[in-house]
């Protein structure tokens, strides 16, 4: 049976999920679609799925009854109430990050799920199926011996000027936020925020850069630096340090040019192109759960533990360098 799929948000990542459903995976088409700039919907709809219903609310589209399961993909301080409407439909539904601004939010939905029983969302962290995560996370446990540092950079071209300093973690960091939990196997106890002096292609109400400690309860130290102005790329990278050596996250493939007594590699500008192919595993792992009513991969309690997790480094962020405790309660059976 064909997985019916509604669409809430059609701007960048919603018309690319669009486009992979309808032209690279199977399993499912995109059947409705709904956003607050209408012209938005329209012009997906047009591009890419000219049979999909257009709804005037998120909520509207999912109540319809002709849509099995539903993608939230607006702009993040919109997901929650979304979300907690398809739990209450009992519908599964993909959530890109975050899957709440706050950890209060993010909690409510995973009361939600608990309340219902079985899982049902999906949190859109599509790097823990990316290749070169899933052979360092193999490196780490076949070669490095136990992990002692981990340090790691998240550098993006440019942002716009809507973009603002808490950004940079709920927006951003967010990804290696839930990546070295995942990668570690490990929660967090603490975060800092240190900046350096602010970069001249920063904005008004933006630091930019800044390096982010967090130290998780096995007592290991990651280093981060959160660069969204960096200029030359879109560039992703972590080196994990163990008892024994040290594995680095696979660079993208690309050609070794030799050229005019140079040798050089070209390297990515966009994040569809860094991650295209987990953005594609993520979803076909999501059509295949969804259409047997369930959830996989990673869960609400994943994007709760992000939640609590980024409410402390934007508090971190305000606090001179000092360390900002994080508590996480006791993960509910669902999850375990
Ligand atoms: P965008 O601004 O290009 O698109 C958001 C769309 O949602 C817009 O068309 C907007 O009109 C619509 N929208 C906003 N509020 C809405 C609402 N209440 N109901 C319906 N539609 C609404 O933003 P973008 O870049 O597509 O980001 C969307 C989400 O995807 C964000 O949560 C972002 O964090 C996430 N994202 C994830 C990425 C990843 O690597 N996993 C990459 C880029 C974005
Ligand atoms: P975007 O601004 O391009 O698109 C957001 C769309 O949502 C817009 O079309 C907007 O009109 C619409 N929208 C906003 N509020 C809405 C609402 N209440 N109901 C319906 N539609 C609404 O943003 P984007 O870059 O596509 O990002 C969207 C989400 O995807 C964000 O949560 C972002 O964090 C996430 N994202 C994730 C990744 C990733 O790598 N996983 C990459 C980019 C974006
Ligand atoms: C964007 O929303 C993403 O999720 C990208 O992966 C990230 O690199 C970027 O900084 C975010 O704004």
């Amino acid at each position: 049976m064909t997985l019916n799929i509604g669409v809430i948000g059609c701007g960048m990542i919603g018309r690319d999920h669009t486009r992979r459903i309808q032209q690279v995976l199977s399993g499912a088409q995109v059947v409705a679609l709904s956003d607050v700039n209408r012209a938005n919907a329209e012009t997906v709809r047009r591009d890419l799925a000219p049979d999909a219903t257009l709804f005037d609310t998120g909520e509207a589209l999912i109540a319809a009854p002709e849509v099995h399961a539903v993608l939230v993909t607006s702009w993040g301080a919109t997901h929650e109430p979304y979300v907690l409407a398809a739990i209450a439909a009992g519908k599964p539904v993909f959530c890109e990050k975050p899957l709440a601004t706050t950890s209060e939010g993010a909690r409510r939905i995973v009361e939600a799920e608990v309340a219902h029983g079985s899982r049902l969302v999906q949190v859109g962290f599509m790097r823990r199926y990316d290749a070169g995560y899933i052979a360092l996370k193999a490196a780490v446990q076949q070669h490095t011996g136990a992990p002692i540092m981990v340090h790691a950079a998240h550098r993006n071209p440019a942002v716009p000027e809507a973009y603002v300093t808490p950004m940079a973690i709920h927006d951003t960091l967010i990804h290696e936020i839930d990546v070295f939990r995942w990668l570690l196997d490990d929660d967090y106890v603490s975060a800092r925020v240190l900046y350096p002096r602010k970069a001249s292609r920063s904005h008004s109400q933006l630091r930019d850069p800044q390096v982010v400690v967090l130290e998780t309860q096995k007592g290991v130290l990651i280093d981060v630096e959160v660069f969204v102005n960096c200029a030359y790329g879109y560039d992703i990278q972590c080196e994990v340090v163990g008892e024994e050596g040290t594995a680095r996250l696979p660079e993208p493939m690309a050609i070794d040019l030799r050229l005019g007594a140079l040798r050089q590699n070209a390297i990515l500008t966009d994040w569809k192109d860094r991650f295209v192919a987990s953005y594609d595993v993520e979803l076909n792992d999501f059509i295949a759960a969804a259409s047997k009513g369930g959830a996989t991969g990673p869960s609400a309690w994943d994007g709760y533990a992000a939640a609590v997790t980024s409410d402390a480094c934007v508090q971190a962020q305000e606090s001179d360098g000092q360390a900002v405790a994080i508590v996480l309660p006791v993960r509910p059976a669902l999850y375990n």
